[in-house]
């Protein structure tokens, strides 16, 4: 194998599956739960701001009962022991790569534990439900809304993002359905910048054939041996 030097890695709702957390797309998931145009869009927001807060504070609850798996924990191990440059992308907004020991992590998609406040749009750390109303700890206008993309906003860091996937040796992209983009078009990107890709998910994604390599299988077990491979060659 080539010297690896720059890795960026992706990851889904697939990776804190086996945490407990709820994918979306699967069978039983939460968009056969809730209608993704009522929870996951400013419109929907716009017309029953109840029903999002509440949406979001249940999924914020839910968080503090489960806890990192091996993937969470061997991604984090690859951060410190990778001789490297890494950037880890996820598109959760759980904190399960932070508590599983990530240092850095580039939440794409925003973070349950943030709030943005819609009156001063300063993002502030949140751990509380928002359903009541709370003030804006900067503004105390009673505005916040959780802080995390829908569909039709911009996700986070985006020029950071690309300016990695084109310098990038390796993209490996793990628990995602690929049905999501830009997310799902960063393979297509890494590769036509002359990166190797790496599919690491339960079942073939969206974008499989992208992809110069596909493992299948639970994250828990695929993640530590991939790690492993890359910090013992
Ligand atoms: C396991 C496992 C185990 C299970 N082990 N694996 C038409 C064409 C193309 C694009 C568009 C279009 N119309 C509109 C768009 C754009 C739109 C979009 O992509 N729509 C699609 C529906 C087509 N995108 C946007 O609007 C985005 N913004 C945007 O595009 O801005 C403009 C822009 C322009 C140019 C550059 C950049 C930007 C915003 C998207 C926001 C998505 N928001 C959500 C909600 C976030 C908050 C929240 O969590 O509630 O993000 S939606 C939801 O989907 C969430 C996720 O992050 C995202 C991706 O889901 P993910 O993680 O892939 O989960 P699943 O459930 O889909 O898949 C899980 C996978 O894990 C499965 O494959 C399982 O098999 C696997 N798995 N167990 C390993 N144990």
């Amino acid at each position: 194998m080539a010297q690896l030097e720059r890795i960026v890695i992706l990851t889904g709702a697939g990776i804190s599956a086996e945490s407990g957390i709820d994918t979306f797309r699967s069978a039983g998931g939460l968009w056969e739960q809730h209608k993704v145009e009522d929870v996951a869009t400013p419109e929907g927001f716009m017309r029953d701001p109840d029903l999002v807060l509440g949406f979001y504070d249940m999924r914020r609850e839910a968080l503090a009962k489960v806890d990192p798996n091996p993937a969470h924990r061997a991604l984090a191990r690859l951060e410190s022991e990778f001789d490297g440059e890494l950037l880890l992308v996820t598109q959760n907004v759980d904190d399960l790569h932070e508590r599983g020991g990530a240092k850095s992590v580039l939440h794409m998609h925003g973070e349950l534990k943030s709030a943005l406040c819609t009156a001063c749009e300063v993002r502030s750390p949140w751990d509380a439900p928002m359903g009541d109303r709370p003030p804006c700890p900067v503004c105390q206008a009673p505005s916040l809304r959780p802080d995390v993309v829908w569909f039709g906003e911009m996700p986070y860091q985006m020029e950071r993002i690309y300016a990695s996937l084109t310098r990038a040796d390796l993209f490996v992209s793990i628990g995602t359905s690929g049905a999501v983009y830009p997310a799902a078009g960063f393979v297509q990107e890494a590769r036509m910048a002359g990166a190797r890709t790496l599919e690491l998910n339960l079942e073939p994604s969206e974008g499989t054939h992208f992809f110069h390599e596909a493992r299948h299988g639970p994250a828990g077990e695929l993640v530590p041996a991939w790690v492993e491979e890359v910090l013992g060659s």
